[in-house]
């Protein structure tokens, strides 16, 4: 069911505790760890506890938890002190976009300058 943990989603099991991960930031609905393979000195990810697939379906499914990853992805760039030299929120939404984990995430990355447009 939407919303529900799912037995096979590796960031389910971050959530919960049964994969390690460096959390930087936890609140009732979201939990901030950093990436695995960071593209940037920071770079963090922020996920909503509820699982669901991408940005847009846990925008449309549970909208005010959606503010809530926003709101923590700032908070995580003032914490890291990226704030004043800018940052970027990225969401890859499919795999051609390059998402490779299905339950949705908020990329949060700073510390060097930016490329416009992305790769
Ligand atoms: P995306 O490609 O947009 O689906 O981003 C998934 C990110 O998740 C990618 O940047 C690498 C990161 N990642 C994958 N496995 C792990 C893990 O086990 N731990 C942590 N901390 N990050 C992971």
């Amino acid at each position: 069911m939407a919303g529900e943990p799912q037995s096979d989603c590796l960031f389910c099991k971050i959530v919960v505790g049964e994969v390690p991960a460096t959390i930087v930031r936890e609140t009732e609905t979201t939990v901030a760890f950093r990436d695995i393979n960071p593209q940037a000195p920071t770079h963090v990810l922020v996920i909503p506890k509820v699982h669901h697939p991408d940005a847009g379906t846990l925008a449309a499914a549970e909208p005010a938890v959606a503010a809530d990853v926003l709101r923590e992805a700032a908070e995580v760039a003032a914490q890291e002190k990226i704030d004043g030299t800018g940052f970027r929120i990225v969401f890859n939404t499919g795999t051609g976009a390059g998402q490779t984990v299905f339950h949705a995430h908020a990329h949060v990355l700073g510390g060097r300058g930016l490329e416009w447009p992305p790769g």
